[in-house]
């Protein structure tokens, strides 16, 4: 019997900043990931390296539907850049840019790929920063209106919505230390504002889509550290549980889905979160909308002893490229436990990692390490599902090697390599085993 149910969804995500170039063809108006990376001031990302070009996929996306059929991908992920669509974010709509998803969609959909649409990964149109961006509560009608634009055009062709991406790294990578587009420093308090103008963004997003496409399913995809028990017994779980939503481990999913779907922050929350969570007018609670399903982005995860302590991780634990820790048991106890606290369907929208990938002698690239990451990550997903937790597919990151936004195109995530110089791709051995992943629909594993 297969580890996975008859229709789980095995895909591959991406982001529109990530893939796409043509930064500024057919009428696209500049985002603050533009911006940061363009910025003469200050190197904001390795090698001062820009999504300017990227994988060129706005102008290969046939080639790239074509690499999915062959390796049996049921399911694409991607982003929609909002500048694209709406160069001032709130203002015209480009007519062209709309169109390169629509035939992104149709392709996908005549392929037999399922197309997944996020509004937003990051890519917020410059002019709407310019306003105060996630700042600022004026950005939530204009989000919804976007969202609300882009349901009326899919609708019928696309099921799948997901509002907002990460809005852990908006928050605190974008707002609280700077290190992300666009690069503000400000107070844990605004921090927590800028928390909470997402959960209403979302809340927003999420009735548009609705009031246009009914039976539209719409999600967010929050991301976060997650424990996961030393020992396999009631008391290591029940710690691991704990540890995960502790609101002051600093990435917690729970500071924004306790907010979102339970309409609280809890005690463990710090004093500057408390003090912005007091000046939150009790509305609010009203207009927040649980999503229809949660995505979930997982890379690594922390280990914890029966006392809910970390346990530090052994002289050469395995980490990836990147340096981060290779740990599949997220997998298994990560869902389980967002499962039991929010009780919503899950998809796992992103995991993967990043390698040393290069071209061979043979002219391949073999990547064993992602393989067997990707296998022992797999089976520990399925654990979780064998113990009843409602996953409904699997999203590996990323289809293309791609602009790892500070990292520039240092690490490469992709199962499709991609030689920048040319733009060409070429599949990684992890593209044919997870093909054959796909088509056995993990019986292999
Ligand atoms: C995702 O970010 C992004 O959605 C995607 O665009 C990006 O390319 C991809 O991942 C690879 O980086 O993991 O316990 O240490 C993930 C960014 C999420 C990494 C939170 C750090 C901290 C918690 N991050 N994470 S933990």
């Amino acid at each position: 019997m297969s580890k996975f149910p008859k229709d789980f969804l095995w895909g591959v995500a991406c982001a529109s900043y990530q893939c796409e170039g043509a930064w500024d063809a057919d009428g696209k108006g500049p985002n603050i990931w533009d911006d940061f990376c363009h910025d003469p001031n200050a190197e904001n990302i390795k090698n001062r390296d820009t999504g300017d070009v990227a994988c060129d996929s706005y102008h290969r996306y046939r080639e790239d539907v074509a690499l999915m059929k062959q390796h049996n991908i049921k399911a694409y992920r991607f982003s929609i850049s909002w500048a694209r669509v709406i160069p001032d974010g709130d203002g015209a709509v480009n007519e062209t840019g709309l169109r390169f998803y629509d035939n992104l969609v149709d392709e996908l959909v005549a392929n037999g790929i399922e197309p997944l649409i996020t509004l937003y990964h990051w890519d917020l149109p410059s002019a709407l920063q310019d306003k105060g961006g996630w700042l600022n509560r004026e950005i939530i009608p204009a989000f919804a209106r976007y969202a609300e634009i882009i349901a009326k055009r899919f609708k019928g062709r696309v099921r799948c919505f997901m509002t907002i991406n990460e809005p852990q790294c908006i928050a605190q990578l974008g707002y609280g230390n700077g290190a992300h587009a666009p690069g503000w420093k400000l107070p844990e308090e605004k921090v927590a504002q800028v928390y909470h103008n997402l959960c209403l963004a979302h809340s927003a997003a999420q009735r548009a889509i609705k009031a246009v496409c009914p039976d539209a399913q719409v999600g967010v995809v929050p991301c976060g550290s997650l424990a996961y028990p030393e020992k396999d017994t009631p008391a290591g779980r029940e710690a691991a549980y704990q540890a995960s939503f502790n609101l002051n481990v600093g990435w917690s999913f729970n500071i924004f889905l306790d907010s979102l779907i339970l309409h609280r922050y809890d005690d463990s929350a710090s004093d500057a979160v408390k003090r912005f969570a007091a000046t939150i007018d009790p509305k609010d609670w009203e207009l927040m909308e649980t999503p229809d399903f949660l995505g979930l982005n997982i890379y690594q995860g922390f280990m914890v002893n029966e006392k809910g302590e970390e346990v530090k991780r052994y002289p050469g634990f395995p980490l990836t490229a990147c340096k981060w820790g290779v740990t599949p048991e997220v997998l298994h106890y990560g869902p389980m436990n967002i499962y039991r606290r929010y009780g919503l369907p899950i998809y796992i929208t992103e995991n993967g990692l990043s390698c040393n990938d290069k071209v061979y002698l043979d002219g391949k690239v073999h990547d064993a390490e992602r393989i067997d990451f990707l296998h022992r990550y797999l089976l520990e997903l399925s654990k979780a599902i064998a113990e009843g937790t409602p996953v409904r597919g699997y999203l590996q990151w990323s289809f293309l090697d791609n602009f790892e936004w500070g990292s520039g195109y240092d690490e490469r995530f992709g199962i499709i390599y991609v030689d920048y110089r040319t733009c060409d791709r070429i599949p990684k051995d992890s593209a044919a085993w997870y093909a054959d992943v796909i088509a056995s629909n993990g019986e292999i594993l």
